[in-house]
């Protein structure tokens, strides 16, 4: 049987807050692949976002929010179960010795491709806590995500991508009847949402919405590819059909939203909106940040993230303060107190005049060591050398630091702190970062 981990972490302050009638819904999107600029509220003018613009309009923008792993399973893995790497195994996709051995200057430990049955998950602490519980789309730490506290899987399995089962139906993904020939996934995933939550209003419901989008293949609607082929790029923003799918990807968070509100539920729900890890180097761009997915750069996990906990998040805040998502059990306590009955137990953080809510989010202390502790990374992904090089990522208050095994000095440059925030500095922070990014090309 499982337990439930019960240490508290002392230097986080638990709030608790009383819940007069059912405990909160939570609906959190978590986007695959999608980078720190991605999205409209985070910077970008050539996408288009404005739904979930409007959501963290609504609620409280994280700008230095972190993944535990830059790429999918060893992310999803720590999110599912608010702990590192070492704990569960599960490091990277698939095997870690990919790439050229003979470049290789370590054994690498080896991975683990599913997350294990006996780790406690967060659909299962609120299973455990009376909550209906529901993933859509990409699960990929395992076969059936109905082992691990969902209720309802509908098209999870172990995929790390879309490719098996397609971005256009006829498709082939578990619980997921064919309709209309031609229909998108990131639409049907959107309306088998909005069903869940009719179908579960009158209950407390977790609803965990995946999206296989924007991970490759990169296949938009024909209608909104069309129409970004019409639209002057912005930067490295120049992919009409990763538009479309960013697009489609929003839309879906909007007729959720308006499900939300129609049924009067929106007031009691928890929204939040995050990402697995950075952009896709060959279809998208993460600047200002250097890097992109399977890197420790932070292009690779630093993310964009918005929560929207009504009566908690001030509307329109911003939050600087970093966090991480899962880091240790911190996560796991959270969700396991939605145990006792009638009462939420939040982790908040008085950051200047903005509240700083994490939920499976911890606030980093300075020089936390960010993905690997305390084993090194054999990223993957878009790094040509990722695969090869035994390297680690730390956060310190002015500076991140990645550290590579053969290098023997640590490689710093500057944090891009308020990046979006001023646009004086984001042009700095540009010309800085690309600087680097040449001069230690690698
Ligand atoms: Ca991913």
């Amino acid at each position: 049987m499982k337990t439930f981990p019960r240490t508290l972490i002392a230097w986080l302050a638990l709030t608790t807050i009383a819940s007069a009638a059912k405990p909160p819904n939570i609906v959190y999107y978590f986007i695959d692949d999608l980078g720190w600029t991605d999205v409209s509220f985070m910077g970008s003018k050539y996408y288009e976002t404005p739904h979930v613009d409007r959501l963290a309009r609504e609620g409280m923008k994280f700008m230095s929010a972190y993944s535990n792993a830059p790429n999918c399973a060893p992310s999803r893995a720590c999110l599912m179960s608010g702990q590192y790497g070492p704990r569960h195994g599960v490091f990277t996709v698939a095997n870690s010795d990919r790439g050229k051995a003979a470049f290789r200057k370590l054994i690498p430990i080896k991975n683990k491709t599913v997350l294990a049955d006996k780790f406690v998950t967060i659909a299962e602490s609120l299973k455990a806590a009376g909550y209906v519980t529901a993933t859509m789309g990409k699960w990929h730490l395992g076969e059936d995500p109905t082992t691990q506290g969902f209720d309802v899987n509908i098209a999870g399995k172990q995929w790390g991508g879309p490719a098996g089962g397609g971005y256009h139906s006829p498709y082939n993904y578990p619980n997921l009847v064919n309709r209309k020939k031609g229909e998108y996934l990131t639409d049907r995933l959107g309306t088998e949402a909005c069903k869940f939550i009719e179908a579960n209003k009158e209950k407390p419901f977790f609803l965990y919405l995946t999206h296989y989008a924007v991970h490759t293949p990169i296949q938009g609607k024909a209608d909104l590819t069309a129409k970004y082929k019409k639209k002057k790029p912005v930067g490295g923003h120049n992919n009409p059909a990763y538009a479309a799918m960013v697009e489609s990807m929003d839309d879906s968070i909007g007729a959720v939203q308006a499900t939300l509100k129609r049924l009067k539920l929106d007031d009691n729900t928890i929204v939040i909106f995050f990402a697995d890890n950075g952009g896709h180097a060959g279809v998208t761009s993460n600047a200002p940040l250097r890097g992109s997915k399977g890197m420790l750069y932070e292009g690779g996990i630093r993310e964009p993230l918005a929560i929207k906990w009504p009566g908690v998040t001030k509307p329109g805040s911003t939050c600087h303060k970093p966090v991480i998502a899962g880091r240790g059990q911190a996560a796991q306590e959270l969700f396991a107190r939605w145990r006792q009955p009638h009462a939420v137990v939040a982790r908040c953080l008085r950051v200047a005049r903005a509240r700083c809510v994490a939920l499976a989010f911890s606030v980093l202390p300075p020089r936390l060591l960010v993905a690997t502790r305390p084993l090194p990374h054999h990223a993957c992904g878009s790094n040509p050398n990722g695969r090869l090089e035994t390297h680690r990522v730390f956060r310190g208050r002015q500076i991140g630091v990645v550290q590579f095994e053969k290098r023997p000095q640590r490689e710093k440059r500057p944090r891009q702190k308020d990046a979006r925030e001023n646009q004086g500095a984001s042009h700095r922070n540009v010309e800085m970062a690309q600087g680097n990014q040449r001069a230690s090309a690698h």
